[in-house]
């Protein structure tokens, strides 16, 4: 397949000012016919042709200002024809077969019901198109079907039309919107809403519809709930207004992403729609809160203004991760959602930045651009535009983004117009900035803080490591928040910020007559490595002290990862690693005794750092001694700590089930509890477990003690996955996660439970969801994938082949755990690449598979 590259891009020749669909929908064959009216591009170089992307269609029929034609050409899966005039119409007929589109691109079917999905490049497989985000076009939809198979019919806008015809009914939709196909949406099946209205900061009333199967309908509310804050957070923090009569969310069980924003068609995959108590964990409801947000904040970040190219796909993703995070943060706890997001950052974007894989937020070539929906593109996309709001300050950065949203509504645009409408309304200078843009891989800052007579000195050092195709980097603007710490009084005098923009720099501060004690990157606020000379005692300070929450639990993550990494490199001798253990245990009492702090913020500090962040701070990593040597700290705060923690776990389990922060925070450490129990002593992690297993009320709870259950021997564990597969048997969403909790435990014999998982009845490669549920959670379970036999590579090779021609971009996700064997330990790196290699020599592979497995390899 060939690369594509940003620096190739030319505008498209004609304009599709109109485009008028007719479906005559059936699961098996649905006739499409378009009229699409062409005009030329004075803004684009002349061309006599003009290319409709196809894939995979046949046209049945082709036309040209009403007269049939045979002048046109295919050049592979594309339709081109030549046009003598300005100005065109072209009308094309095609059949396609939703059943059998198991890559659920393009027009599917599932469930029975019929829906789509677009982006990036889906809509080509429904019909012949410009299928670029650059060609924005007014759509105007008839759809037809049989009414008792199709009750419900949906597209894009507001319905001006409907009525029927024996049998079947048909309905016209118009989106006064112009949007590119890629936004195109349309959704036919045996629906129930939960209905409710909004009334914009304007007046205009909107009518608000969360579209289910019949029964789904009680676990609905909380994403309308979700919806209206969504609505009335856009215009409060972002001056964003609805502009339809219309907003529909939809849920489908069958879906690749999490859920799509098409304009006023918000296709969801139902685990981002349905939550009740029951079936819900708190983790689940912040998530629906999330996802909603994130695609209702696309109708002015994506959908209003859209992207230039797929080059830019950040523009859109990056900036409205950030929205909605800072949507979350407002909605719940602020800084809980802050170390979140880092905590996902550090889990899945540091190692792509440091893999094969590693790009620019703005790539400069793909061959296949779903590879691209990546945590750099959307997560180190939002972390770069949050350093820009960071340095602008709140109140600049605002003016920069309506300034953004002024300047460009309607356009395409690019990343550079973003940069430079904050860059002209918030008056920062991003010049240098903008290599954020373009130079990948994860900064590192080593800092180093000295004192001097009254004086402390503070050194800083950035490099930039080389990623593929691009082996020197140039210094980046890194802003840096900092206070310096009094000992005595646990006082600072005021946060600062300090930008570093070249590759080294030192700063001055005066009137220290003590050394102080340095908080760096308070909030995060820079997405870079820091690798600080500090003490151990002045971690312990900060992790018990310092007054930024995120701060306070790097400290006690710092703590915790040198101590590990130590242990792993065989740098600790017995009596060192218990040691550091106790004082690290002493540190997590402290922070178990604060009363200053809300139990979800005490579970974060008490979280101890993932096997997968600690092997990124080692330049080989043998993934069994680093699960042998966390096991063995959860296991030594557990034991230390054993009192405190049943304390604490007795006063949880006395606050009743609600949805506020108190319950919520109590719940997080009860599970937390039993983690560090079921380390240090299994037989009464276990009976804890089954106790609260039986004794829930809630998801959370349930899902918690089964976690715990399932990674010890036992009996209980067999009951109780017995009693929740039999409790929640046909709850789709349940028994995925009855599935990876299985797949993810730390249970020695993981790869022989998810080998007899592939088998059992409830296990399908059709459906996405499920293939994650088993799938995703063992290729993140250090224990299964990295087995010293190479089993699990090649299970997950195994997946790969067998799951490409069905669905090849889920397919094609599965390669980057395979692709880190660089990081790897030899003998472990050997077998996955063995697996890359196999899956490379297959005869037939997907250009998604293909990019991803070659890239590995390089
Ligand atoms: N645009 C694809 C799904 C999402 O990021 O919202
Ligand atoms: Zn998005």
């Amino acid at each position: 397949p060939p690369e594509i590259r940003r620096e190739d891009y030319r505008p498209f020749p004609w304009m599709v000012p109109e485009t008028r669909l007719e479906f005559d929908l059936g699961l098996e064959s649905t006739r499409v016919r378009s009229r699409l009216t062409v005009a030329r591009n004075a803004k684009a170089d002349a061309s006599p042709t003009i290319r409709l992307n196809g894939d995979g269609l046949v046209p049945t029929s082709v036309k040209v200002d009403g007269e049939p034609t045979r002048a046109y050409t295919m050049d592979g899966d594309d339709l081109v024809l030549t046009l003598p005039g300005e100005a065109h119409e072209i009308a094309i007929e095609t059949e396609i077969d939703p059943s059998s589109n198991t890559q659920l691109m393009g027009l599917y079917a599932s469930n029975g019901m019929l829906c789509t999905q677009c982006e990036s490049e889906g809509f080509r497989r429904i019909t012949f198109f410009p299928d670029r985000p650059d060609v924005l076009s007014t759509f105007t939809v008839r759809m037809s079907g049989a009414r008792d198979q199709f009750p419900i019919l949906l597209c894009n806008g507001n319905r001006t039309d409907e009525g029927e015809e024996g049998d079947t009914h048909w309905a016209e939709w118009h989106d006064p919107w112009p949007k590119p196909s890629y936004l195109f949406a349309l959704v036919a099946g045996d629906l129930v809403a939960r209905s409710d209205s909004f009334t914009t900061m304007n007046g205009r009333e909107v009518e608000l519809n969360v579209w289910v199967r019949d029964g789904d309908l009680p676990r609905t509310e909380h994403a309308m709930e979700s919806l209206k804050r969504s609505m009335k957070w856009d215009e409060e923090a972002f001056g964003r207004e609805y502009d339809l009569d219309l907003f529909n969310i939809v849920a489908v069980s069958d879906f690749n992403m999490g859920a799509m924003e098409n304009k006023g068609l918000n296709v969801f995959n139902t685990k981002y729609v349905l939550a009740d108590p029951e079936t819900a964990t708190d983790g689940d409801f912040d998530a629906v809160e999330g996802v909603i947000g994130h695609e209702y904040f696309h109708n002015w970040s994506g959908n209003r203004i859209t992207c230039r190219d797929w080059f830019q796909l950040s523009l859109k993703e990056g900036f409205t991760v950030l929205r909605d995070q800072l949507f979350s943060q407002d909605m719940g706890s602020e800084p809980v959602k802050r170390i979140e997001d880092v905590r996902i950052l550090r889990l899945a974007q540091f190692p792509e930045d440091s893999g094969p894989l590693a790009h620019p937020i703005r790539p400069d070539s793909y061959r296949e651009i779903s590879n691209f929906y990546t945590a750099t593109v959307y997560n180190k996309g939002a972390e770069v535009i949050r350093m820009m709001r960071t340095m602008a300050g709140e109140e600049a950065f605002r003016k920069g983004t309506d300034l953004y949203f002024d300047r460009h509504d309607g356009e395409a645009a690019t990343c550079e117009d973003f940069v430079r409408s904050i860059e002209d309304g918030a008056g920062l200078d991003l010049e240098q900035f903008r290599l954020w843009y373009s130079q990948a891989g994860t900064p590192k800052v080593s800092v180093e803080l000295t004192h001097e007579g009254n004086e402390a000195v503070l050194k800083l050092r950035q490099t930039v490591p080389p990623t593929p195709g691009q082996p020197d980097k140039k210094p980046m603007p890194i802003p840096l928040k900092l206070a310096l710490f009094d000992q005595q009084s646990a006082s600072h005098s005021g946060e600062q910020l300090v930008v570093l923009d070249t590759e080294s720099a030192e700063h001055r501060f005066d009137g220290f007559a003590n050394k102080p004690v340095l908080s760096i990157n308070r909030g995060f606020s820079a997405p870079v490595t820091i690798n600080r000379a500090i003490d151990r005692e002045d971690l312990v300070f900060l992790a018990a002290s310092d007054d930024d929450p995120f701060a306070r639990y790097e400290a006690m993550q710092d703590l915790m990862v040198r101590h590990l990494v130590a242990g792993v490199g065989g740098k600790l001798s017995e009596e060192e690693r218990s040691r550091g253990g106790q004082s690290i245990a002493q540190a997590m009492g402290a922070i178990l005794a604060d009363p200053d702090i809300d139990d979800l913020m005490r579970g974060e500090l008490m979280s101890m750092p993932s096997q997968t962040y600690i092997a990124e701070q080692m330049e080989l990593s043998d993934p069994g001694l680093i699960h042998a040597e966390r096991e063995r700290l959860k296991s030594l705060i557990g034991s230390q700590l054993s009192e405190q923690l049943h304390r604490l776990y007795e006063r949880a389990e006395q606050v009743p089930f609600s949805l506020d922060a108190e319950a919520k925070g109590a719940r997080k450490l009860k599970t937390m509890v039993l983690a560090y129990a079921a380390a240090s002593d299994p037989e009464k992690a276990a009976e804890l477990a089954a106790h609260q297993y039986d004794r829930a009320d809630n998801m959370t709870d349930r899902q918690g003690a089964l976690m715990v259950l399932t990674g010890l021997e036992g009996v209980e564990r067999t009951n109780k996955l017995l009693d929740f597969y039999n409790r929640y048997e046909g709850n789709a969403l349940v028994i995925d996660k009855w599935f990876a909790l299985q797949a993810s435990s730390l249970h020695p014999q993981v790869v022989e439970h998810v080998k007899a998982l592939a088998d059992h009845p409830d296990f399908t490669l059709r459906n996405p969801n499920r293939v994650r549920s088993l799938y995703m959670a063992f290729a993140g379970n250090p224990q299964g994938f990295h087995a010293a036999s190479g089993e699990g590579y090649k299970m997950i090779g195994d997946l790969i082949l067998e799951l490409d021609p069905i669905n090849a971009q889920t397919a094609a996700r599965f390669v980057p755990p395979l692709g880190r064997w660089r990081k790897v330990e030899p003998q472990r790196a050997a077998l996955m690449r063995e697996q890359l290699e196999r899956i490379a020599k297959a005869e037939k592979l997907s250009r998604d598979t293909y990019e991803q497995v070659s890239r590995s390899l390089a």
